[in-house]
């Protein structure tokens, strides 16, 4: 389905007195509202090519029908929700989910709806039907070194991907672990995948990153090779000066301060990248800022304070990625949501009075710093936040012109009830 320019101009159109009188508030309220726009529009998140699908849990799986059935329905998805919020101009790959077997007409196919391939991941948590060794026991920890060697190799072939795409990192995230006592040697364990993951950083290009994301437990619930941050941060330390750790923020023990790493890894130069999702009890996966929109908020605090302190490039200089799964909503919704939560989070850090923070910071005026936070994640920026979106060429209420132009019915007459994305 092709959303064409006019309908989301005639959308625009019926909405912008009210969205005009809203923004002018906005504008009134916040000091910096035309710098925050600027940056709103240059900030991009990719999605990922194995969230379009219904998801499931371990007990059941209810598709909610007109799911991608092809890379090429992925793209043209990620396209849909690029052409109504602007923001979502980057899809991440999941190998071998997703192999694109005609590399140049894929990328042919993802500038025509002006996406770029972010990050491409690895996946060595689940045996492929073809596969000769099995990772039952981990793959890059493996005590059989011939299980590590095939693990490697689908890493380089992820790179080999990727290179093709133009993308210019790639994410290992690693189930490898033990689910009882006794069942591993933690330090064997962290040599085998230190060398292994030593193997694929060398096979990367000059120019890409390689991000090593950690998970406190599952599929593993003993232990986790990569299991925290300060692991990960161990790893990519010694592999070397374009390896970096990701951050995944489903993937903490409860109540974790998540800001407080993201602050710390950025302070010593080895924040990578982020997954952005939402839980309550674990690895929820659920819509960004649905359930701790104040943490979401804080984070982004922590990432314009310690960006803006390394000259970093909003932008460009991390990796943003969303990282979910859709159980009882549309997928494409659902992500559009999780966008808007990212977008809102990013506005209101953004509009911090960081001077006066700092004041308040160094005579300890405890009450004044909560204020300061408390006061930009109260205001309302969701008119900014739809400028920025409007004047990219975005809609001014996206969910709204998606369910109005019945874009779901249009894509389960395209491609039927009865289709299962591959993914998650
Ligand atoms: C993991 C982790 C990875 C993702 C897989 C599918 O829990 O978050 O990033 O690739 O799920
Ligand atoms: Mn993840
Ligand atoms: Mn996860």
């Amino acid at each position: 389905m092709q959303l064409e320019k006019y309908k989301i101009q005639q959308h625009n159109d019926d909405l912008l007195t009210r969205h005009q009188r809203r923004l002018n508030f906005a504008v009134s309220e916040i000091e910096n509202a035309e710098a925050i726009i600027q940056k709103l529009i240059d900030f991009q998140i990719a999605i990922p090519s194995w969230a379009l699908g219904t998801g499931g849990t371990r007990f059941g799986r209810f598709a909610g029908g007109g799911e991608p059935r092809s890379l090429e329905e992925k793209i043209e998805d990620v396209g849909l929700l690029h052409a109504l919020n602007q923001a979502s101009g980057a899809i991440s790959l999941h190998i071998p989910w997703d192999i694109p077997k005609d590399a140049k007409a894929i990328k042919t196919l993802a500038a025509q709806h002006g996406l770029k391939f972010d990050a491409v991941n690895s996946n060595t948590f689940q045996d492929q039907p073809d596969q000769a060794l099995s990772y039952k026991f981990g793959s890059l920890q493996n005590v059989d070194k011939g299980v590590r060697k095939q693990a490697i190799e689908h890493n380089i072939e992820v790179i080999k991907h990727g290179i093709e795409l133009g993308s210019e990192s790639l994410t290992v995230w690693l189930s490898d672990g033990s689910c009882f006592p006794g069942q591993l040697n933690f330090r064997r364990a962290y040599q085998n995948t230190l060398e292994s993951l030593h193997e694929i950083y060398a096979a990367m290009p000059d120019n890409w990153k390689m991000f090593l994301e950690y998970k406190a437990y599952e599929p593993n619930f003993y232990s986790t090779t990569v299991g925290d941050w300060g692991q990960s941060y161990s790893y990519v330390q010694k592999l070397g000066d374009r390896a970096y750790t990701l951050v995944d923020l489903g993937h903490h023990l409860p109540n974790a301060n998540i800001e407080q790493i993201v602050a710390l890894l950025l302070m010593e130069g080895k924040l990578g990248g982020f997954h952005f999702n939402d839980s309550k009890y674990g690895d929820d996966d659920l819509t960004a800022g649905a359930m701790k929109p104040y943490q979401l908020f804080l984070i982004f605090n922590e990432l314009v304070d310690g960006m803006d302190a390394r000259g970093m490039n909003h932008a460009t200089d991390l990796g943003w990625m969303i990282d979910a799964s859709h159980n009882v909503k549309d997928p494409l919704e659902d992500l559009l949501q999780s966008v808007e939560g990212i977008m809102m989070a990013y506005a209101q850090a953004l509009s911090v009075d960081r001077k006066a923070l700092e004041e308040a910071q160094a005579i300890s005026d405890v009450v004044r710093c909560q204020e300061i936070l408390q006061n930009a994640f109260r205001t309302d920026v969701r008119s900014i936040v739809a400028e920025a979106r409007l004047r990219a060429g975005g809609a001014l209420n996206p969910l709204g012109l998606f369910r109005q132009l019945k874009v779901r019915e249009n894509l389960i007459a395209e491609r039927g009830l009865k289709t299962v994305a591959t993914g998650l």
